[in-house]
């Protein structure tokens, strides 16, 4: 039977078909004495009201929010092991999730009675807001969609748990010296966090056939002497809108067995045994960055393979409660692997199902690929996983035993499928034997799954037809397209108030769970009414920017200036460093024509960059540089402004979406798989300026490229071009362009740090710019000042960016969520009542 159709139906009125002692009828945020609220504060920190800290205030805050979802948590938790539905499993090395405290507020639908229990304890709601640390538990995009998915899977009310890593430390701090990045620990969990609730008795062994030592700050491993490790859950809530179905994410924290290595030590070596087990917590101490440095990555292979073995032991563990039959298993779970991270589940389901429950190969095989589905987030070659098999022989010598056997059975199929093509076969083999040999976590995914999918059109073709063609040539209907979204909770309802209420009063609430039902804000992109709505929310949201900008870094931006915004990791393919030159060729104008009438202009970036990635950090420099140079150029001083904002996070991404007038997505043609603040920024009304790629490429689909500024090269010109491109081209024959490359070359930016930017010049030009920056600088300028023209005539910019919003709908991860349950994972909606 077919799934019905997902869609998430808000309830307004949470509790009211819930007995009294369910949700806010029998507790209360509010009232006079004795709070909930105070009540934490005292018994939680024996703590008088009136001394508590504004931390305490917060935690004891949360944990009130908490005890309301409480119930509803259990009662979601119970509907699923009564009805054993089939249960999605979304296994993810990260999960950005962002702070917690107002988006389950919201999904709870009590954003009254929390502000007007805040106000009457005098307590000041936005402050005690931002008590809450930001769980950095995820790199960018990859991990802040699994986010977005959780809150979906929620909303649409399916059975579903997200698995992840409960990392001590996440994505590293970033502050700015001298233009320079500096990186510092992000300790999230010094305090305990009031959202996780910790469960020992669901803890799992993890067996692995080496163990390991910390030999001089580096991460070792000790051959034969197999060791375990003790996964812990720590369990948060996901709470979806109208707080029905309150999932579960379960994050797995490292300790030592008990007996840990007692057996091995004596008595005198007590200190020495307790010092290996703390060695042993350490595992998931910290997320690793997305670089692609060895450096003490042998770690990473670790934590991935302790990530998958926990969430399949946890999984099968539940399945075992319910069934016997393991051939039912694909009939029950779903397992989603974001991106290959995760595809060391392949191999272990394969163990399990062989070695524990003694199914025959191709039982097993078939169980497997049945159960498991593999996310794809790359493009490169070159950035597809490989780990080296010594690595796999030392640590994981029986999943490599597996690996084999599935590559031996595989390659035998693709012999007798391609006659004589040893050369596709050394190709698809699951093992790379050029240099050191290494596995192929791709081909293992792609292999061990019933389905591959891409996350934008463009993206799903090219790795059918570049990347990965091989596989898609033998199994093409394996290969799916599942475009990202993004939740419009958070990044519409929560992030922009303003706009929000704006569409609300327009066209009614529906848009919350039905993001398509923004097409009605068509009818009013001429309407002027609406526009001066519209144009009021923008600049209140710009105000409240510059405001907390000022107020935090104490940086003043003018609201009045068009906000020009880029914000995602430092890249090269990304190509802030394009941005940047299209600053410089600007600002080069200003300074040759005093005259010139320009719109103001606020440049604002934002992004890390991974520690080793020594030129990505290069380009944060070159981007300070700038900002330090116009600020300090009175010819140009109140025209144009260069802003860098350190550390760039999902809180600082909530505070600036609904803020932006333009979003540049200028990534090199066929190299960003999708995208997604390209969403975010499209939903809170900015227009984009952007290359056809990723996801931008359905965005003006959708808009209608009329009301988009499209640019550059296509995908296909690009590699089309890449024999014959030659950057100096461009600096010969373009003036504009050389003399602003001439600027950053003749120490412009740089004048007390005479060739610090010779690695760009040598990338740009001597290494022939690999990312074609030159050859799409031209076209970028062009859109750019059909922009900025457009800017100047704010009702036709309302009426453009009011459309932009009305076709947004497409990109709400409820659409893409839907998609995912009803094509890949045959699961359908189990309300908790
Ligand atoms: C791998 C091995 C060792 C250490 C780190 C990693 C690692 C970690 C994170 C590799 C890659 C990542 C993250 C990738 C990522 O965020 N990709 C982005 O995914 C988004 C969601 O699909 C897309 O929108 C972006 O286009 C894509 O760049």
């Amino acid at each position: 039977m077919e799934p019905e159709p997902l869609t998430a139906r808000a309830q307004p009125h949470i509790d009211s078909h819930l007995p009294p002692r369910y949700g806010c009828g029998g507790i209360q945020l509010t009232g006079n004495e004795n709070t909930f609220y105070e009540r934490h504060l005292l018994f939680d920190k024996a703590e008088d009201p009136a001394t508590a800290s504004a931390r305490d205030k917060f935690d004891a805050f949360a944990h009130s929010v908490r005890d309301v979802l409480a119930h509803r948590w259990a009662r979601t938790t119970e509907t699923y092991a009564r009805q054993d539905p089939k249960m999605v499993y979304y296994v993810s090395m990260e999960f950005l999730i962002g702070r917690s405290l107002a988006n389950n507020v919201t999904n709870l639908l009590l954003d009254d009675l929390a502000q007007s229990a805040a106000a009457q304890k005098n307590i000041d709601w936005l402050a005690l807001l931002d008590q809450e640390p930001d769980p950095g538990l995820g790199n960018g995009g990859l991990g802040r969609l699994a986010a977005c998915f959780l809150d979906s899977m929620a909303t649409l009310q399916l059975p579903a748990m997200g698995y992840g890593l409960r990392y001590e430390y996440g994505m590293f701090q970033q502050s700015i010296r001298d233009g320079w990045q500096h990186e510092q620990p992000d300790n999230w969990l010094r305090r305990p966090d009031p959202w996780e609730i910790a469960r020992p008795e669901e803890c799992l062994e993890v067996a692995f056939g080496c163990s390991f030592v910390m030999h001089n700050g580096n991460f070792e491993l000790i051959p034969n002497r197999p060791s375990t490790l003790i996964g812990v859950p720590f369990d948060r809530p996901v709470v979806g809108y109208g707080g029905q179905t309150v999932n579960t994410l379960r994050l797995w924290g490292a300790a030592a067995p008990d007996d840990f290595d007692f057996q091995q030590f004596s008595a005198g070596e007590f200190v020495g045994a307790l010092t290996e087990s703390l060695l042993a917590a350490s595992l998931t101490r910290v997320l690793y960055p997305d670089d692609s440095t060895t450096r003490g990555r042998g770690l990473r292979l670790v934590q991935e393979y302790f990530l998958v073995a926990c969430s399949l032991g946890d999984l099968t563990r539940r399945f075992r409660r319910a069934n016997t039959d393991w051939y039912r298993l694909p009939d029950k779970v779903a397992i989603q692997l974001n991106d290959t991270h995760p595809s060391l589940a392949v191999a272990e389901l394969m163990r399990i199902l062989l070695d524990v429950e003694h199914l025959g190969w191709d039982e097993a095989w078939n169980v497997t690929q049945q159960t498991l589905a593999y996310t794809n987030h790359t493009l490169l070659p070159e950035a597809l996983e490989q780990w080296p098999l010594e690595w796999f022989q030392l640590l994981l010598p029986r999943h490599l035993e597996i690996i084999f056997e599935i590559n031996r059975r595989f390659l035998d199929q693709v012999r007798a499928r391609f006659p004589g093509d040893d050369q596709r076969v050394a190709r698809m083999s699951l093992i790379d034997e050029a240099g050191g040999k290494h596995v192929r976590m791709a081909h293992l995914a792609i292999l061990g799954s019933h389905s591959t999918n891409g996350v934008a059109e463009i993206h799903t073709n090219l790795l059918r037809t570049h990347t990965v063609r091989d596989f898609a040539e033998m199994f093409p209907e394996r290969f799916n397209n599942k475009t990202n979204g993004v939740t419009p909770r958070r990044w519409l309802q929560l992030a922009n108030p303003a706009l929000s209420s704006a569409i609300s009063n327009a066209i009614g609430d529906a848009w919350i769970t039905n993001l398509e039902e923004l097409r009605a804000l068509r009818a009013l992109a001429t309407d002027r009414g609406f526009q001066a709505e519209f144009l009021e929310a923008k600049r209140a949201a710009k105000v409240q920017f510059a405001n907390w900008l000022k107020a935090s870094t104490n940086v003043a931006i003018d609201p009045d200036s068009m906000f020009d915004c880029q914000v995602k990791r430092i890249h090269e393919y990304k190509r802030q460093l394009l941005n940047v030159l299209r600053v410089i060729v600007l600002y080069n104008r200003l300074r040759e024509h005093p005259n010139l009438q320009l719109q103001p202009r606020t440049f604002i970036f934002g992004g890390k960059a991974a520690p080793a990635y020594w030129l990505a950090k290069l380009i944060i420099k070159l981007i300070n540089n700038v900002a330090g140079t116009i600020d300090g150029d009175p010819a140009v001083h109140g025209r144009i402004k260069v802003v860098f904002l350190p550390e760039y996070d999902v809180t600082l991404a909530e505070r600036l979406m609904p803020a932006a007038d333009l979003s540049n997505q200028i990534s090199t043609a066929g190299y960003e798989a999708s995208g997604t603040s390209n969403m975010k920024f499209m939903m809170n009304g900015a227009l984009t300026i952007g290359t056809r790629d990723g996801a931008t490429i359905e965005m003006a689909q959708e808009a209608g490229e009329e009301n988009f500024f499209l640019f550059g090269l296509t995908a296909q010109q690009v590699a089309d071009s890449r024999p014959w491109y030659d950057p100096h081209w461009h600096y010969n024959h373009e003036p504009e362009i050389r003399a602003a490359l001439d600027l950053i070359f003749t120490d412009h930016f740089s004048r007390y740090e005479p060739g610090v930017f010779a690695p760009i010049r040598d990338a740009l030009l001597t290494h022939g710019d690999h990312y074609m920056h030159l050859a799409d600088l031209h076209s970028y300028l062009d859109a750019d000042a059909r922009a900025v023209q457009l800017y100047g005539d704010p009702t036709t910019w309302a009426h453009k960016a009011i459309l932009n919003v009305a076709a947004s709908g497409k990109f709400s991860s409820d659409r893409s969520i839907a998609q995912y349950a009803s094509e890949i994972w045959h699961v359908r909606p189990c309300p908790a009542f």
